[in-house]
């Protein structure tokens, strides 16, 4: 049988086992938790909307209106080929579209999107002229801020 004195070392290892055991046990459990990143799930940008869908096989267009002007005042496209716009308005409160118009007076419209008020992001399709030439662009809301040169090639 054991002496007690055995015993009593044993029972001294045990403890000491338990106890290293515990502390490397809750430095590990600490290290796992510190590790865990929480994920934050992408956020869309229009909310809950499902972003616009682009239209397969058309000239792809992005427009933005922020600041009461577009991002730029010279857009192209293929004659008689379909356009799709994504128009991005990034104005909260304000009124936007896109329009085409076939003269610089912009008496004859072409294509007249339809007004949206930001911040919100639109596709705007229809199809580009069949004749190539300058062709003028606008939103017509801003008539005289917001306008540019339409190319179609
Ligand atoms: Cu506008």
């Amino acid at each position: 049988m054991f002496k007690s004195w055995q015993v009593f070392v044993f029972c001294l290892v045990f403890l000491a086992l338990l106890f290293a055991g515990v502390i490397i046990g809750s430095i590990h459990g600490s290290d796992s938790e510190a590790q865990v990143i929480p994920t934050v799930p992408p956020r869309a940008e229009n909310g809950d909307k499902p972003a616009p869908t682009a239209v397969p096989g058309a000239t792809q267009i992005d427009l933005v209106a922020e600041n009461l002007l577009f991002d730029t005042s010279s857009l192209s496209a293929t004659a008689a080929q379909p356009v799709s716009i994504l128009f991005d308005n990034r104005d909260a409160g304000v009124l936007h579209n896109f329009a085409l118009y076939a003269d610089r007076g912009y008496t004859q419209a072409i294509f007249q999107g339809e007004l949206t008020t930001g911040p919100v992001t639109t596709t705007y399709t229809f199809d580009a002229p069949s004749t190539a030439g300058g062709y003028f662009f606008r939103c017509d809301v801003h008539l005289d801020t917001m306008t540019g040169q339409f190319t179609v090639n």
